[in-house]
Parts: structure tokens; C-alpha cells; sequence
């Protein structure tokens, strides 16, 4: 079935409702220990009943207007589909279980493969960042432009970190990054890293091992604001772990080559 522009504005509209009022459920458990059931699915990496309330809610939302769409989500899995939602119901589930502010929800709408559509809603700061493929990328409505940064010296780069890549290969690329005067931090969300790069309040955001739901909508704002984004192709198996980079493009070759992405 093709999807007209028409088809793609009610998609982004519904799932724009859908990750607001998600936001408000997962607030609901925001440092409330006594309600998160806080799980371990291995070393540093959380789920909590808000991730899997939010994940229900997300997907009941979308399959009740978008019936014959697939779901691809990190706590329900599932498989491809030409029209397909992937979703990460909470990107930084490490902070929200700590109670520290650094998450959000974050949806890609793909088509055959690449996202059309990226959703990011950020709830402690009630910021909604929104792209279309070829159609911009806004925050609260206010057009989205990468940082311009030119200089290593002045430039800020969120590396993040996954347990499931090796130590070593982290502690080079962040003494390559501090060695080539670039400062460095390790917020603890993929997705939302992505879209302070999209919004110019970092200036890069790079890590060794992520998933399509972590990061599909976060690059797809980054290159709707003017930025340089690695490739993420769903086809070589949505759920496969891959290295993600993204920045403002006067930085890219020389992140290129200092992260080896
Ligand atoms: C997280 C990412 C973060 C990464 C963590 C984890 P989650 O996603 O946003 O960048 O370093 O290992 O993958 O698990 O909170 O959705």
C-alpha cells in the first residue's frame, strides 16, 4: 500500500498524541521506587514497568488508527514490515530509574526500511522533537539547525557507552576525543543525545553498539537539521546492534576518523 503525504501527516499527528500521553504515564512512576519494579537485563542496562506500560500504551495507540502497520519495540520485539513503528518506549531507562531527568520516548516511522518520521518526547522538559523526511525537524515548533561548530576546542561530543561492546575500545575513543581537544560527556541516552545534536546544544553524538529503536528517530532529526548521520539500514536485521555517529558537518571528518564510524 503506498502512504500519500496525507497518510504520513496523520501517522506523525497520532503518534505526536501518543508519545505525549505516554510521557505523562511514565511521569506517574517518575522516583517512585515503590511502584517501578525495577529489572536487570544485564550490566548497566534497566527495565522498569513504566517501560513496559509505555510500550503497551505506544503500540495499543498506533495499531488502533494504523491497523495494518508492524511493530518493531525494545521490549516486545517483533519483526519488519514495509510500514513499520519502532519504538523505544523509555531511551535512557538507566536515568529514569535513578531519577535522573535525562530520557525519552522515541518512535521512528519507517517505510520500506528508512524512517519517514521520528518522534522524541523528552517529559521532565515537556519537549517534543519532531522530523519528516525532506520536511525539517522542530522542537515545541521551533525549526531545529545543528551547532555550526567548527572547532574541536569549542565542541561537545556525547559518547555514549554500551555494555555490550568492549571497555577498551571505549577508553580509546574518548582519549582520542580529549587528545584532539574535543570535550566529552556519557548522558545515558542515545536518543535524546541525538536530538540535542539536531537542536545545536551538543555538538556529536557517537557510540559502538545501538539499536534501530534507540536511534532511527534521533538521526533522521540530526539530518533534517543540517547534520552529518551515519547510516543505520533496518535490512541487515532490525534488532542487530551497529555504531551510530552524528554532528554538526564541519566536525564530521575528524570524528569519522577519531571514532572509526
Ligand atoms: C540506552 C541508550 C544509551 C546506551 C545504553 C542504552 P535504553 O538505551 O540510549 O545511549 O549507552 O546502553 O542502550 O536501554 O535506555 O533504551
Amino acid at each position: 500500500m503506498y502512504l500519500n503525504d496525507a497518510d504520513l501527516a496523520r501517522r506523525l499527528a497520532v503518534a505526536s498524541e501518543a508519545v505525549w500521553e505516554a510521557g505523562q504515564l511514565i511521569l506517574s512512576f517518575y522516583r517512585r521506587p515503590q511502584v517501578l519494579d525495577i529489572k536487570s537485563k544485564g550490566p548497566q542496562d534497566l527495565v522498569t514497568a513504566a517501560d513496559h506500560a509505555a510500550d503497551a500504551l505506544l503500540q495499543k495507540r498506533l495499531a488502533a488508527a494504523f491497523p495494518d502497520d508492524s511493530f518493531l519495540t525494545e521490549e516486545s520485539g517483533g519483526e519488519g514490515g514495509r510500514h513499520l513503528w519502532v519504538i523505544d518506549p523509555i531511551d535512557g531507562t538507566g536515568n529514569f530509574a535513578r531519577g535522573l531527568p535525562h530520557f525519552c520516548i522515541s518512535i521512528a516511522f519507517c517505510v520500506d526500511g528508512r524512517a519517514q518520521l521520528g518522534v522524541i518526547y523528552a517529559p521532565i522538559q515537556d519537549e517534543l522533537f519532531v522530523a519528516r523526511a525532506g520536511g525539517g525537524a522542530t522542537c515545541n515548533g521551533r525549526t531545529l539547525s545543528v551547532s555550526g561548530a567548527r572547532e574541536p576546542g569549542r565542541s561537545l561530543v556525547d559518547a555514549g557507552y554500551s555494555h555490550r561492546h568492549p571497555k577498551s575500545d571505549y577508553l580509546v575513543v574518548i582519549g582520542r576525543l580529549l587528545e584532539n581537544g574535543f570535550g566529552f560527556s556519557q548522558a545515558g541516552s542515545a536518543a535524546l543525545g541525538l536530538a540535542y545534536v539536531a537542536d545545536g546544544r551538543l555538538d556529536g553524538y557517537c557510540e559502538q553498539d545501538l539499536f534501530a529503536w534507540d536511534v532511527l528517530a534521533g538521526l533522521l532529526l540530526v539530518r533534517e537539521a543540517g547534520g552529518w548521520a551515519s547510516d543505520f539500514p533496518l535490512a541487515d536485521g532490525p534488532a542487530d546492534g551497529k555504531p551510530v555517529l552524528a554532528c554538526t558537518p564541519a566536525l564530521a571528518a575528524d570524528l569519522r576518523r577519531l571514532t572509526g564510524i
